[in-house]
C-alpha cells in the first residue's frame, strides 16, 4: 500500500491519504502510531496536576452539542464571584495543583473587567500556579461583545496573567457542520487567526477537536490538516485533545455513540498525522479513564490532569464531574506499563513518578 510506503520514508500524508488510514486494520494502525510515540516519548505518559474552574453557565450562544449552557435546557444559571473562584483555587493549591483551567460559557451580563479580574485576583494571590485561560471561542465572544479586536483582548489577557490558551472551541471546522452544531459562534478561521496571533506572541495553546457527533471520518482529517497547516507556520501548539462526544442533555440526538475502535482509530491517525505537534492528548474525561490507558499504546502521551471537578462535558456524561487523585493515576499509568511523568502546562517535566 502507498501510504505504508510514504510512512516508511517518514513523507508527509495528505488529505486522500489520512482518508485511508482509517481503512487499515486497527492493530496495524496503532503500531505505527506506537512507533512514533515511542519514537517521540518512549514510554513516558505525561500527566499534570491541575484544576479546572467552569466560572459561569449563562451563555449568549447555543451550541447544539453543549449541555452546559444555561441559556435553554438548564435552568440552573449560576456565576461564581470571584471570592468563590479564590477559595476554589486556594482548597485546591493545598493539593498542589499546578495550574487552573479556566473556561467559561459567553456571559453577556459580567462586564469584560469581571473575566479579566479572575485571573488578576488569582495570579496575585498564587503567582506561581499556571493560568490556562480563555478558549478562542470566549476570546472571540468578548472582542465582539465590547467592540474590540483580538489583539485588543488578548493583551488584556497578557496583562491580567493568563499564561497559555486552552483548546477548546475548535469543535469541527468544516463549515457546513460547524454551522449546524454551532452556528454563530467563533468560525474555524477566526478560531486559527487567534491562536495565530497568540502564538505570535510567543506564547503556547492547544487545539482540540470534538467528533463523534454528527461529522465524518473526511471531516476529522480536515480539521488536523488545517491545524497542521497553522503550526508549521507558527510552532505554538503543545497538544492535540480529540474530544469524544458526550450524548446526554443536549440538542444533538446522536444514538450511536462512537466505538472504542473509532476512537483508538481517530488517535492513532492523529499522531500520524500530526508529526509537528509534540502530544497528543487523551483526555480521559471523555475517552473514559479505561481507554485512555489503552490509548496510551495507540499514540496518545498524555492524560491531561487530575481535574478535581468539571462542569462543562460532566453536564453531558462525561465522568469529570469529580477528578482522580495524583496517586491513583500514577498507579494507573504505572499498571498499564508507561512511566507517569508530572509535567508542567508547556511540558517541561517536573517529577517522574
Ligand atoms: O470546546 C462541549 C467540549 C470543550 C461537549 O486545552 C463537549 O488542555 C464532549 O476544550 N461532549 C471545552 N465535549 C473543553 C476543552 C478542553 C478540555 C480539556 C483540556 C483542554 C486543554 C481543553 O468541551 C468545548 C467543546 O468542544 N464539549 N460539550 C460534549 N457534549
Amino acid at each position: 500500500m502507498d501510504i505504508l510506503k510514504k510512512l516508511e520514508n517518514k513523507e508527509r500524508l495528505n488529505f486522500d491519504d489520512a482518508v485511508k488510514l482509517y481503512d487499515l486494520d486497527l492493530f496495524e494502525l496503532g503500531m505505527i502510531a506506537n512507533q512514533i510515540r515511542e519514537e517521540k516519548h518512549g514510554k513516558k505518559t505525561y500527566f499534570n496536576i491541575n484544576r479546572h474552574i467552569n466560572p459561569t453557565n449563562i451563555c449568549k450562544d447555543v451550541c447544539q452539542f453543549c449541555a452546559y449552557s444555561a441559556s435553554r435546557k438548564n435552568p440552573n444559571q449560576y456565576t461564581m464571584t470571584h471570592e468563590q473562584i479564590l477559595e476554589a483555587v486556594g482548597n485546591s493549591s493545598k493539593n498542589g495543583i499546578k495550574e487552573v483551567h479556566i473556561v467559561s460559557a459567553h456571559n453577556p451580563h459580567t462586564g469584560l473587567q469581571w473575566y479579566l479580574d479572575v485571573f488578576k485576583i488569582i495570579k496575585e494571590k498564587f503567582p506561581s500556579i499556571h493560568i490556562k485561560a480563555l478558549t478562542a471561542a470566549e476570546i472571540h465572544f468578548l472582542a465582539t461583545e465590547y467592540n474590540l479586536t483580538y489583539e485588543d483582548i488578548i493583551s488584556k489577557m497578557l496583562e491580567h496573567g493568563v499564561d497559555s490558551m486552552p483548546g477548546g472551541g475548535a469543535e469541527i471546522f468544516d463549515e457546513k457542520v460547524r454551522k449546524r452544531i454551532c452556528g454563530g459562534k467563533v468560525s474555524s478561521e477566526q478560531w486559527l487567526n487567534i491562536h495565530k496571533l497568540w502564538h505570535n506572541h510567543g506564547k503556547h495553546s492547544n487545539a482540540t477537536m470534538l467528533f463523534g457527533h454528527i461529522e465524518t471520518r473526511e471531516h476529522r482529517i480536515d480539521h488536523m490538516l488545517r491545524l497542521r497547516n497553522l503550526q508549521d507556520e507558527t510552532g505554538g501548539f503543545n497538544a492535540f485533545i480529540p474530544l469524544v462526544f458526550q450524548t446526554k442533555n443536549n440538542y444533538l440526538k446522536v444514538k450511536e455513540p462512537l466505538t472504542g475502535q473509532e476512537i483508538l482509530k481517530t488517535y492513532a491517525i492523529a499522531r500520524i498525522l500530526l508529526d509537528n505537534i509534540s502530544n497528543i492528548k487523551a483526555y480521559w474525561a471523555t475517552s473514559t479513564v479505561k481507554l485512555a490507558l489503552i490509548a496510551q499504546e495507540f499514540g496518545a502521551n498524555d492524560l491531561d490532569g487530575t481535574i478535581e471537578k468539571e462542569s462543562i462535558q460532566s453536564a453531558a456524561g462525561a465522568q469529570s464531574a469529580h477528578g482522580v487523585q495524583v496517586q491513583q493515576f500514577v498507579d494507573l499509568i504505572k499498571n498499564s506499563g508507561f512511566t507517569p511523568v508530572e509535567r508542567d502546562s508547556v511540558y517541561n517535566e517536573l517529577k517522574v513518578w
